[in-house]
């Protein structure tokens, strides 16, 4: 819009605004392209060899179950070959994968631990 004849020329450069002839500034909010987080599950596959205790005390300390719950998901897996113990952003679904391999390995456990797109 041009500069009204009783008003200061504006300053040159990005205006984010329109300005009537008030000299009011209507900014105008556009609608934000925030994409919800992708989300990832994080599994637990069952093995012959990992003791069942272990698997319950996994689920309790990584994915904060209470027992009748770490119980549940444990013997689902036992007897359906795999269960989703949480759902997570990217970066907190791969660091609980981490962290539950590096706790069975460390037990000598081959306890599968793996991540999908929710
Ligand atoms: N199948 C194992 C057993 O009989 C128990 C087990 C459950 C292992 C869940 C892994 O993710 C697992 N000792």
């Amino acid at each position: 819009m041009p500069d009204l004849p009783n008003q200061p020329p504006k300053p040159p450069g990005n205006n984010p605004g329109r300005d009537d002839a008030a000299g009011t500034t209507t900014v105008e909010r556009l609608p934000q392209k925030t994409e919800p987080p992708h989300l990832y599950q994080v599994l637990l596959l069952n093995d012959d060899f990992t003791p069942m205790e272990f698997v319950v005390m996994v689920l309790q300390e990584f994915f904060r179950h209470d027992l009748e719950t770490a119980t549940h998901i444990m013997l689902k897996i036992h007897h359906e070959g795999r269960a989703v113990c949480g759902v997570f952003s990217k970066d907190v679904a791969a660091t609980k994968v981490d962290l539950v391999l590096a706790a069975a390995r460390r037990a000598g456990h081959p306890l599968q631990c793996i991540l999908e797109a929710a």
